[in-house]
C-alpha cells in the first residue's frame, strides 16, 4: 500500500489452488471470504464465521478493520480474529457462491516451527478490547528485501519473534 494505490488486497494461504475461474479475484462492497468450499473441509465451510484460506478487502474496508492482528504467533485463531474485526468495524462478511469459491488443498505435513498457539483463545476472546491498538496502526517490521521480477514484487520483511514482542495495551 506504500508503494501502489492498490484498489483489492488478496490475503492467499500458499497451499491453496482454485479450482472454479468463475470465482473472480475481484473485491467486493464488503470484506470477501473467498474459500468458501475447500475440499479439506468436504467442499463447505466448516463453521458459519469461517474466514481461513483467501479472502480479499479493499484498503478501505483493511483500514476499516484496523488491518490484522499483529499478536498471534504459531497456528489457529487470527482468522477468527480477523472476522471478528470484520463485524466489530460494522462490516458484513460477503462470499462468492459455494459451486464457485472451490478450492483445493496441497497436502503437507505439520509446519515445523508454527506449533499450535495455545494463546489463541484468550486472545480471541479480548479481540473486542484491542482491536483499535493493535493492528495496522500498530505494525512494525524491518525491510530485508524486494525483489522486482517482470510479473511480482517479493518483498521480505523481518517482524521480530513472540518474545521481543511488546504490546502497548
Ligand atoms: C479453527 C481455528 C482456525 C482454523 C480453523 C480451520 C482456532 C481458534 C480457537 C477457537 N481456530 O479451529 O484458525 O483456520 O480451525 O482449520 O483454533
Amino acid at each position: 500500500m506504500k508503494d501502489e494505490d492498490w484498489d483489492c488486497l488478496f490475503f492467499h494461504d500458499v497451499d491453496l489452488i482454485p479450482e472454479d475461474d468463475r470465482n473472480l479475484y475481484t473485491c467486493d462492497r464488503f470484506p470477501k471470504h473467498a474459500s468458501i468450499a475447500m475440499d479439506k473441509f468436504g467442499y463447505k465451510l466448516p463453521y458459519k464465521s469461517y474466514f481461513g484460506g483467501v479472502s480479499a478487502l479493499s484498503p478501505e474496508q483493511y483500514m476499516k478493520m484496523n488491518g490484522f492482528p499483529n499478536n498471534y504467533w504459531g497456528w489457529g485463531g487470527e482468522d477468527d480474529d480477523i472476522a471478528i474485526r470484520v463485524a466489530l468495524s460494522g462490516q458484513l462478511i460477503s462470499r462468492p457462491s459455494i459451486r464457485h469459491g472451490r478450492y483445493k488443498m496441497i497436502k503437507h505435513g505439520h509446519d515445523k516451527g508454527n506449533e499450535q498457539n495455545p494463546r489463541r483463545f484468550n486472545l480471541l476472546a479480548k479481540t473486542r478490547r484491542t482491536w483499535r491498538q493493535d493492528g495496522m496502526n500498530a505494525l512494525q517490521y524491518n525491510l530485508f528485501s524486494k525483489e522486482l521480477p517482470p510479473l511480482y514484487t517479493n518483498i521480505t520483511v523481518d517482524i521480530g519473534s513472540e518474545k521481543g514482542f511488546h504490546p502497548m495495551t
